[in-house]
């Protein structure tokens, strides 16, 4: 793949910063360098001494003396060594990417991030360039629409459904563009479609393989980059689950976005960026320019569990997680079906922490849900906020069942359902 093609002119004028490469070099030296080079304030004046931190098993991680002065210190761009290695293990474990097999290792990379967010909005940077058009699910993530609207771009929502993107809106939003443009370097072919896969935010849709298949397949044929936003992937409730992107990416045009905000911690902030060497090298020297790197308290922290749990300690944690999110979606399933019926439609996710609820005989629920719903005293977000174009209406609203208590789902949604009542009265008197 032409790597080049993709890159947007900011992107491509990113060089390495000098200093970031001294610390670089000292962290690789051998112990008798004497370092005159880098900025980094001495540990010895810091007030922080050691850190115990009780995880759920009772066990304890400990960081202190030589390692508390590594974890209180400025540290690599890309993420701490130890980290790295293991988040290469998960990817690996999960997702057996292609561009990381046993011949060319080296081919995939990855980068740690502050969470998802700040992966995917340097993600976009990378390859979004002034007037360029560009393909994303429609219902989207505010998060990522927050960072992608206000750019001078185009837009281009596809349609989804239940599995997620539809390859059919797909090719009809590539239709005023042949594959052959891709050859033309003045055509303004999209080259990015950014895609929520599994358990997709706001509408819980999760893609089929058949469905990543053909979504793929027309990728290859156009030319265009996948970028993979799948923070809820260890969410996916049942056994097997479709591959990823990645899985399925043997040219280097997947660049995945993971997270542990949904596993570990939320207010942690640790995400990762995993794609084609030539991307990562590029989100590193973002990184450089701006953050320098995540916390390294934090990166030590997550590999010390990591270290600690192993591979199986971590699926046994997701599968724990996972329960406890499958039978908060069965309470809100249960009572949609008792108090919903007739007045709403939505389909059963397969995962993550969303009902998407389509209220029936309402065209816009964004003055109901913003205004009437909070004098009832339920609070859901209107499908207008997830809507890629803006001032678009909207039957849906979308419901969490992460965080209330059973009681609590099933009065929440008897509440919506009053409200949903109320408000068709109204409309028919
Ligand atoms: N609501 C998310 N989604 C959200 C949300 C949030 C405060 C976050 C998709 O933690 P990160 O950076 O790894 O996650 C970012 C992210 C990326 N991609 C599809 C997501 O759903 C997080 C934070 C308050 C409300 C929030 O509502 O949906």
């Amino acid at each position: 793949m032409k790597f080049e093609r993709f890159l947007s002119a900011v992107s491509k004028a990113r060089k390495p910063s000098p200093i970031r490469m001294a610390t670089a070099l000292m962290l690789r030296s051998p112990p008798s360098t004497i370092s005159l080079g880098g900025g980094s304030p001495n540990p010895c004046t810091f007030p922080f001494r050691k850190l115990y931190v009780e995880i759920s098993n009772g066990t304890n991680i400990r960081i202190e003396g030589k390692e508390m002065d590594r974890a209180l210190q400025y540290s690599q761009s890309d993420g701490i060594p130890e980290l790295k290695d293991w988040l290469k293990r998960i990817q690996k474990h999960f997702h057996q990417p292609p561009l990381m097999n046993d011949s060319n290792e080296n081919e995939l990379d990855l980068c740690v991030t502050v969470g998802s967010q700040d992966g995917l909005t340097k993600v976009f940077e990378m390859l979004l360039s002034p007037g360029d058009n560009m393909l994303l699910d429609d219902p989207n993530y505010p998060g990522s629409l927050a960072f992608l609207q206000p750019l001078p771009i185009n837009l281009l929502p596809v349609d989804t459904d239940e599995f997620g993107m539809k390859s059919s809106s797909l090719r009809e939003a590539l239709s005023a563009w042949k594959p052959s443009d891709v050859l033309n370097p003045n055509s303004d072919i999209p080259k990015v479609l950014y895609t929520i896969p599994n358990c997709g935010n706001p509408t819980g849709a999760s893609a089929s393989t058949g469905r990543k298949l053909e979504i793929y397949k027309i990728a290859r044929e156009y030319d265009l980059i996948i970028v993979e936003d799948d923070p809820y992937y260890f969410l996916q409730f049942n056994e097997t689950v479709a591959p990823s992107y990645q899985q399925l990416d043997t040219d280097g045009r997947v660049i995945r976005s993971d997270s542990m905000s949904k596993v570990l911690s939320s207010g942690m902030r640790l995400g990762w960026i995993s794609g084609a060497k030539p991307f990562i090298d590029r989100l590193v020297l973002h990184q450089q320019a701006t953050l320098l790197h995540n916390s390294t308290l934090i990166q030590m922290l997550v590999w010390k569990l990591l270290e600690k749990w192993k591979l199986e300690g971590f699926q046994k944690h997701l599968k724990e997680t996972k329960t406890f999110y499958e039978s908060q979606k069965n309470v809100m399933i249960e009572s949609a079906n008792k108090w919903l019926t007739g007045l709403a439609e939505w389909n059963v996710p397969q995962g993550g922490m969303f009902l998407w609820i389509k209220l029936l005989g309402i065209d816009d629920t964004t003055e109901l849900i913003q205004k009437r719903a909070m004098e009832k005293e339920i609070i859901l977000i209107p499908g207008s906020a997830f809507s890629v174009k803006e001032n678009v209406k909207s039957s849906y609203c979308r419901a969490s069942f992460s965080l209330s208590s059973p009681e609590n789902i099933d009065e929440g949604i008897r509440r919506l359902a009053e409200l949903v009542r109320e408000e068709l009265d109204r409309k028919h008197k």
